[in-house]
């Protein structure tokens, strides 16, 4: 099958001048350093986009600092939601275009950018809009003894943190700015957002319909660049949240950074070794392709994505031949082809990172499917199952970010959840079973932040999700974000 047309937007979108957009406005500065956009299929240059510099970041937090005791403090809940509601349209309106640069940018197969970035990305702005009406503090009577007759009431506000810095890594870029652009404008905070250096495309694009969509300027500004720019955000004084999104080394560099600075609040959503465990009552066939959707997905550089998967003793060989047979069937290619299942790795840093462990496989796992490079042209790899036989190998404790799923056979269920919990991190863990009165009596013992029965990486706005352990700290989604976005503050009353 050939590939979709690229729109003439997207052809005169890459064609501009590109960087910061700070204030409503883009944000260009001859002497800014340029950074080439690369497209992983081919390993073409699609754009350039220019660095921010210090004097940047400091005008874009100036500008949400304005946008937060002005315009935006002036507008009131309905209208945040109803302009977050405007933004979800105008998404939907452009959702090609924006597939079409996702899919250009950062490898997606156009049928995920579509069906998944840009739909989900659509789905989350309209629950945080939701929120808008509905933040509230409570009232408390205090047990205050009355002297001569007085009385006491207190009651709690709950109110916006203020400027939120919000830094984006290259796996969902719409997505994950959407996941902090609305939990911030629905607080009533504004966010300055650092895509990341791989993927800043659609990003860019987004802000300028939010503008067009009447969210007032200053209210969402991002800066463009690498970590040396978001590590400026981080440490501005003027910051007083930051929402970070992966990998584990730069969080914890991040939240201490943050914390120096000015105890700056922060959440920090970051990677893990996520498990799935598949139980003896386990119907292979049905578990498969559900299987086959959540760790391989956008060529499983998904944070939640499974990649230790253990099986009990008695199914693993029939896991093992028929995974691998569903693996050795997808069909790679370009991400602009509609009928592609699994594009490239999403930049050539990761490429490598993932073709290095390919070096490292075959001593002491068996390669069950995959385990190569494809092609001499952009960053394509092949779908991976291995079969490890020991707790401690390699595959089944560092995260790889990529296509490589690893299986152990267990025997027990103590010994099953030994192995779940054996890792420092705790993001999202899957049982696969029809018994579910099992499973609800092993929940509790699993150290994650999501334990899935029966699907796994499945995030719905309504649910909260972040990680335990070395997997983050915080929140998203659900009512948990408001704490997050939000300082409370007490009154008292004598009267
Ligand atoms: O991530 P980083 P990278 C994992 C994955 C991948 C690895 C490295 O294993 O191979 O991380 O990817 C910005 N202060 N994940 O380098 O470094 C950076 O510019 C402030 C998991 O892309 O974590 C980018 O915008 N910001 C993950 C963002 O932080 C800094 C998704 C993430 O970069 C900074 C992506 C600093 N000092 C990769 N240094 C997940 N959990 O979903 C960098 N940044």
């Amino acid at each position: 099958m050939s590939e979709v047309a690229l729109l003439d937007s997207v052809i005169t979108f890459l064609a501009k001048p590109l960087g910061s957009f700070i204030d409503g406005r883009p944000a260009l500065d001859e002497q800014a350093g340029v950074s080439e956009i690369i497209n992983p299929a081919n390993e073409q240059v699609i754009a350039r986009v220019q660095d921010a510099t210090a004097v940047q970041v400091d005008a874009a937090v100036a500008a949400a600092s304005r946008a937060f005791k002005g315009s935006w403090a002036q507008t009131s809940p309905y209208l945040r939601g109803v302009l977050l509601n405007k933004l979800a349209d105008a998404i939907e309106q452009h959702g090609e275009e924006l597939a079409q640069l996702e899919a250009l940018n950062s490898g997606k197969a156009i049928n995920v950018a579509r069906g998944l970035e840009v739909a989900q990305s659509v789905v989350f702005l309209r629950y945080f809009a939701g929120w808008t009406t509905k933040i509230n503090g409570e009232s408390i009577t205090p047990s205050l003894p009355s002297m001569a007759g007085e009385q006491y009431t207190a009651f709690t506000r709950r109110e916006p943190v203020g400027v939120v810095a919000g830094i984006v890594p290259w796996n969902f870029p719409l997505l994950i700015a959407v996941w902090k652009l609305g939990s911030a404008l629905a607080t009533g905070c504004t966010i300055v957002l650092k895509p990341s250096e791989f993927s800043p495309l659609s990003l860019l694009r987004l802000v300028e319909l939010a503008t067009e969509v009447g969210i007032p300027d200053g209210a969402i500004n991002v800066v463009t660049g690498a970590g040396k720019v978001g590590q400026w955000l981080t440490e501005h004084g003027e910051v007083r949240k930051v929402s970070f999104t992966g990998s584990v080394p730069t969080g914890i560099a991040v939240g201490a950074a943050a914390m120096k600075s000015k105890l700056t609040r922060v959440t920090l959503e970051l990677g893990g070794k996520n498990p799935a465990a598949l139980l003896a009552d386990v119907n292979i066939d049905d578990v498969v392709p559900g299987l086959v959707m959540t760790a391989f997905t956008h060529q499983g550089q998904i944070c939640a994505s499974p990649e230790r998967i253990y099986v009990h003793r008695s199914r693993i060989d029939e896991l093992e031949q028929k995974l691998g047979a569903a693996l050795a069937g997808l069909k790679i290619g370009s991400p602009l082809d509609e009928s592609v299942q699994f594009g490239p790795l999403a930049n050539k840093a990761h490429y490598q990172k993932i073709a290095s462990y390919f070096e490292r496989m075959g001593d002491g796992q068996v390669v069950v499917t995959g385990g190569r490079t494809v092609g001499d042209k952009g960053y394509f790899v092949e779908p991976t199952l291995l079969r490890a036989s020991s707790p401690d190998d390699l595959f089944l404790t560092e995260e790889t970010f990529g296509p490589i799923v690893c299986l152990l056979a267990f025997d027990s269920d103590e010994e099953l959840i030994e192995l779940l919990n054996d890792t420092p991190y705790g993001l999202g863990a899957s049982l696969w079973t029809n018994d579910l009165s099992k499973a609800l009596r092993m929940i509790p013992r699993i150290e994650s932040g999501t334990v899935w029965v029966n699907m796994h990486t499945f995030l719905d706005p309504a649910v909260p999700f972040g990680g335990s352990k070395s997997s983050g700290i915080g929140r998203e989604f659900g009512s948990a974000f408001i704490e997050a976005f939000t300082e409370l503050k007490s009154v008292m009353i004598r009267y």
